[in-house]
């Protein structure tokens, strides 16, 4: 009989995180972005919330009916309306005198597009909410169609790629511009590949008062096409190149930024996924293309001076990611 290694399940059990909002169980694909995103965001913000959902991937996944994976009051709201769900809870909870922290949930087809009058509504009345985009890029649950938030050149199923087209032909929306025109207390982004940055902002934004935004990168092997076991690389690779730009903003100004301390090139960020594939081929079109997208995100760390040759306390280069195991949760 081979003997097996003994296990403090104390020690290991200190390591979990101290408040769960999402169990385990539920039916997210292997490698999801979002399911952790969604963890992340409920770790930080703790038990005292409620939570509105607009339909999606996440609202899908966590409520199979008569389950549910939430550990917090929870409510699905329409895909277009979760801003205005949001706001009449936390109209209610202020009249009753409580201070339960009202957070909403929308993927990126709910906030950069359908929902966006809602939450641009929302945002003008000054409302005490936290809003979280969950942004992978495109309408996965219905079976990954383009959305506003989609990348120049990203293949999807209503954005193909082929000899007449390479993709998406629009640019990704720049979304955080417009949300930070409306003058907000704080708005930020984030990816799941820089987890204590993540809650660190979650924490920072439930801490003003009035409206604050969040956009998170969240990773969908699905739709993005890349092994379940490489969502944080490849994450960790959206931020490195300047395409995904990690900022924070006061009433909208930018006050700080993750610096990149080695930028990478987008070829070796569209490498592992399938919906940039075809930018790699070896044609006129394809190169073309490529160095479309290049040229976007040298425009990025351009725009937000991003570059940095020191090591700082928040560079992408640093010891801020999801490591197996999960020794760094606390
Ligand atoms: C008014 C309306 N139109 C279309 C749908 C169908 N629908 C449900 S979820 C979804 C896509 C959601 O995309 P996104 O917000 O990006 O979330 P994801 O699934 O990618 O996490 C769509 C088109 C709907 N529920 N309601
Ligand atoms: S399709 Fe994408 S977003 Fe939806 S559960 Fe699967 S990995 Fe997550
Ligand atoms: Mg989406």
């Amino acid at each position: 009989m081979s003997s097996q290694p003994s296990v403090d399940t104390t020690a290991l059990r200190k390591l979990q995180p101290r408040f769960s909002g999402i169990e385990s169980g539920h039916g997210a694909c292997q490698g999801c972005g979002q399911a952790l995103a969604a963890r992340l965001v409920l770790e930080a913000a703790g038990p005292d919330v409620i939570v509105a959902n607009a339909t999606g991937c996440l609202e899908i996944f966590t409520t199979p009916w008569p389950q549910s994976a939430w550990n917090v009051p929870w409510i699905h709201s329409l895909f277009e309306n979760v801003a205005a769900v949001a706001a009449g809870i936390e109209v209610a909870l202020r009249a009753q005198g409580r201070t339960t922290r009202v957070l909403a949930f929308a993927g990126d087809g709910g906030t950069f597009d359908i929902g966006f009058q809602a939450l641009s509504g929302m945002l003008e009345r000054n409302h005490d909410v936290l809003f979280v985009c969950f942004d992978n890029e495109a309408y996965m649950n219905t079976g990954i169609q383009r959305s506003g938030s989609t990348p120049h050149g990203a293949w999807t199923n209503t954005s193909p790629a082929g000899r007449v087209r390479q993709g998406k032909r629009h640019f990704k929306k720049d979304l955080l511009t417009i949300i930070s025109a409306h003058g907000i207390p704080y708005a930020a982004t984030a990816s799941v590949a820089y987890p204590s940055d993540l809650r660190a902002k979650v924490r920072r934004a439930l801490d003003v008062s009035g409206p604050s935004f969040l956009l998170l990168h969240s990773p969908c092997p699905l739709g993005w096409g890349h092994d379940s076991a490489q969502t944080i690389s490849v994450d960790r690779l959206a931020v490195e190149t300047g395409l995904f730009p990690i900022l924070e903003m006061e009433r909208g100004k930018v006050v700080s930024s993750m610096k990149i301390r080695n930028p990478r090139p987008v070829r070796e960020y569209a490498l592992p996924q399938f919906r940039f594939r075809h930018l790699l081929m070896d044609t006129p079109e394809a190169r073309e293309e490529l160095e479309h997208l290049q040229a976007l995100a040298d425009a990025n760390i351009e725009r937000y001076d991003l570059l940095s040759e020191a090591p700082g306390p928040r560079d992408s280069g640093g010891a801020d990611t999801v490591r197996r195991g999960g020794s760094r949760w606390g």
